[in-house]
């Protein structure tokens, strides 16, 4: 049966760290095409509806850790903390499959980047789940250790942040409509990118909460994939709309 590997634990997250770099590299320029960066000058390549690619994309970082935890035998993941950290990272992703899909009104998704993005799930829902299943091992008390106490109440903040503003993005949005305005309420007061926002302040407070080199390769990742595109977004914004309020910011509250 499966064991830990403490090299292929530093292999993996550095590889991410290494993706990472190469998506800032990428995408400081240019962002990602998808959504309202999409190339319209382009031949129209294949695209699935943001409903089933959403799914799809998402689908296997929620299923791959959730079946290398049910598959492990005997259940280890004593400790407590152990156990909920690996639930965070399903939660997480159980949100991002089986509800944020089936409510969103974006725009078809282009299946090559789709594709994509399924790998990379993959790759990250395995290296999360096997690291803490199989590798991680935490002292009894974790659970009262501020950098699991403070870790875990800036996940549960950046979610809260992220969940509520996809909410309020939809809104903008009748059924069937696919134009852009701009976004209100909420964080979004401050910064254009407020989703963006959340979605790092969650995967940092992970990465301190389980205080691993996956997690935090994880989080880095997250920060240099969707913070070039906060910037974007907000270019995006301030030459589409004269009225775009001018003392928002890309990403960071009154900060960038
Ligand atoms: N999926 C993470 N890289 C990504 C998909 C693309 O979960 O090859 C990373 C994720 C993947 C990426 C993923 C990884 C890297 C890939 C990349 C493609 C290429 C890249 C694979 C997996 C790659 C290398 C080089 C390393 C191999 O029509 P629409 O869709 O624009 O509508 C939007 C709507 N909306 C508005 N409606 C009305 N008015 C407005 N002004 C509006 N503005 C937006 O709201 C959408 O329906 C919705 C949200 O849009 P947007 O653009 O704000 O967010 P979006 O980027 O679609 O992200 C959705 C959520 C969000 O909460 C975000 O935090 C989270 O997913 N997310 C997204 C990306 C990555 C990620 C989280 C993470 O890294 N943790």
């Amino acid at each position: 049966s499966m064991q830990c590997f403490p090299g292929l634990v530093l292999a993996l997250s550095s590889l991410l760290g290494a993706l990472a770099l190469l998506q800032l590299s990428l995408y400081l320029r240019v962002p990602s095409r998808y959504g309202k960066h999409e190339e319209r000058l382009c031949r129209p390549r294949g695209r699935l509806p943001a409903r089933c690619a959403w799914f799809l994309q998402e689908l296997p970082s929620f299923l791959v850790p959730a079946l290398l935890l049910a598959l492990r035998s005997p259940p280890r993941l004593e400790p407590l903390g152990c156990r909920l950290l690996c639930c965070l990272f399903c939660w997480h992703y159980f949100y991002r499959t089986f509800i944020y899909p089936f409510f969103t009104r974006g725009r078809p998704f282009p299946l090559q980047l789709l594709f994509f993005g399924m790998l990379f799930c993959i790759y990250n829902g395995f290296l999360q789940g096997y690291y803490l299943i199989y590798c991680a091992e935490y002292p009894n008390d974790w659970c009262t250790d501020i950098r699991f106490t403070s870790g875990l109440l800036l996940f549960l903040l950046g979610m809260g942040i992220n969940i509520h503003s996809d909410l309020l993005l939809r809104q903008l949005r009748k059924p069937g409509e696919v134009t852009y305005k701009i976004p209100q309420g909420g964080l979004f007061t401050y910064v254009s990118g407020a989703n963006y926002f959340g979605e790092i302040v969650e995967w940092f407070g992970f990465a301190i909460a389980t205080w691993s080199l996956p997690a935090f390769a994880f989080a880095f990742f997250t920060l240099c994939c969707i913070g070039p595109r906060a910037y974007h977004h907000h270019r995006y914004y301030l030459k589409t709309f004269m009225d775009y309020p001018k003392s928002r910011k890309a990403l960071i509250p009154f900060v960038f």
